[in-house]
């Protein structure tokens, strides 16, 4: 091997040997430096003859050239192994939760749907849903609420301009008509909870225009009063979070179910402001409820010698107001960042039954 290939394997495997930018860099100087060894090389073609210069013009330069090409290619190499070296030690873990943000909250109405929604998914109903602006049909006819019902008043109904025709859509005075619906798309047995957005003329420290209900249909062929007030009980315990409840049912009269009975909850309200559940002397009022009327199982398309079922309502932000020591259903639709900092639940916060419904 001749002293110029010696030195070029030389140069390569010091090349091929640094370790990080400023070892290369060491190597680009000791060879291509002012001073460097190639350099010198170089220098030498001055002295030579036009002939020795024509011979080792072209060998010189080679080297030279290699050797850059060598450089450059370790530069790149030693750049990519530096940044794999740091994304490995700065990776981020995308699957890690997000930080809870400083502000939103989740609205206790929608945390008591939730739970709500958690109670009745693990005793077997889904959950139904329809449309705010609805047929008058629906949300009166179907459920035995005929043209000139006097039960027609008591719903205070926002009204819509008049079609064509002269019919009126409503906004939905309760979300039954989302179980009028389920009744006449699906086959029973039925099972589902329809909560949603409910709309009356009323405002006052307890009523807001747009306020929210909860209601649940059972249809099958043995369905009785038995099973509702189980479902109810279930529930009672369940989203009050006690071992044992009271109830008191009261007859009552609703034109959708005969019969027709109203619950009441035993509690405690002796320590002012204070309210418990499942002891004490008192009573709260809880909802209504009843076995579906027959006419309405008809005008579903129910066949009512086959099938009968159950269905009871419950005021959302009552149960919100209750549970949560909310003394006023009007700041709920404010939108005041106060009240939901104080009122509102993180995000992380989702109720299941295994880890607590509210914590
Ligand atoms: C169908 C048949 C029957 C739903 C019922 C009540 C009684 C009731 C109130 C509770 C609190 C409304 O928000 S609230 O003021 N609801 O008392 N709801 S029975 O009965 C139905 C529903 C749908 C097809």
């Amino acid at each position: 091997m001749s002293a110029l290939q010696s030195l070029e394997t030389e140069i390569l495997a010091a090349i091929g040997a640094a370790a990080d930018e400023s070892a290369l860099d060491a190597v680009r100087v000791a060879a291509l430096g002012k001073k460097g060894s190639i350099s010198d090389l170089l220098k030498t073609l001055g002295g030579m003859t036009a002939a020795e210069r024509k011979e080792n013009g072209p060998l010189f330069n080679g080297v030279r050239d290699r050797v850059s090409e060598a450089i450059a290619q370790r530069k790149r190499a030693l750049a990519d192994l530096a940044l794999d070296a740091r994304l490995n030690l700065e990776r981020v873990d995308v699957t890690l939760p997000a930080r809870p943000l400083a502000q939103g909250t989740v609205h206790p109405i929608s945390q008591v749907l939730d739970e709500v929604t958690a109670i009745f998914a693990d005793l077997g109903f889904a959950v139904a849903e329809g449309p705010d602006v609805e047929y008058d049909d629906y949300n009166f006819t179907k459920l035995n609420i005929p043209p000139d019902h006097p039960a027609r008043q008591m719903h205070d109904t926002f009204y819509l301009a008049p079609q064509a025709d002269g019919a009126r859509h409503v906004l939905r005075t309760h979300t039954s008509p989302v179980q009028v619906r389920t009744m006449l798309t699906q086959k029973p047995p039925i099972r589902v909870i329809a909560p949603g957005r409910t709309y009356r003329v009323d405002n006052d420290a307890t009523h807001s225009p747009m306020f929210h209900q909860i209601e649940a249909l059972v249809i099958d062929e043995n369905t009785h009063l038995g099973h509702l007030k189980w479902v109810v009980e279930e529930f009672c315990k369940a989203f009050f979070e006690i071992e044992s409840v009271e109830l008191r049912g009261r007859p009552s009269f609703f034109p959708f179910t005969e019969p027709s009975v109203e619950w009441d909850l035993r509690c405690d309200r002796s320590v002012a402001g204070r309210i418990e559940f499942g002891r004490g002397n008192d009573w709260l009022e809880l909802g209504g409820s009843g076995m579906v009327h027959p006419n309405v199982l008809a005008m579903c398309g129910v066949d009512a010698s086959r099938y009968q079922g159950f269905a009871f309502g419950l005021g959302l932000d009552r149960l919100a107001m209750l549970k949560y020591g909310a003394p006023d259903l009007r700041p709920f639709f404010d939108g005041d960042l106060r009240w939901l900092k104080h009122f509102g639940f993180t995000a992380f916060d989702v109720p299941t039954l295994d880890a607590g419904l509210s914590r």
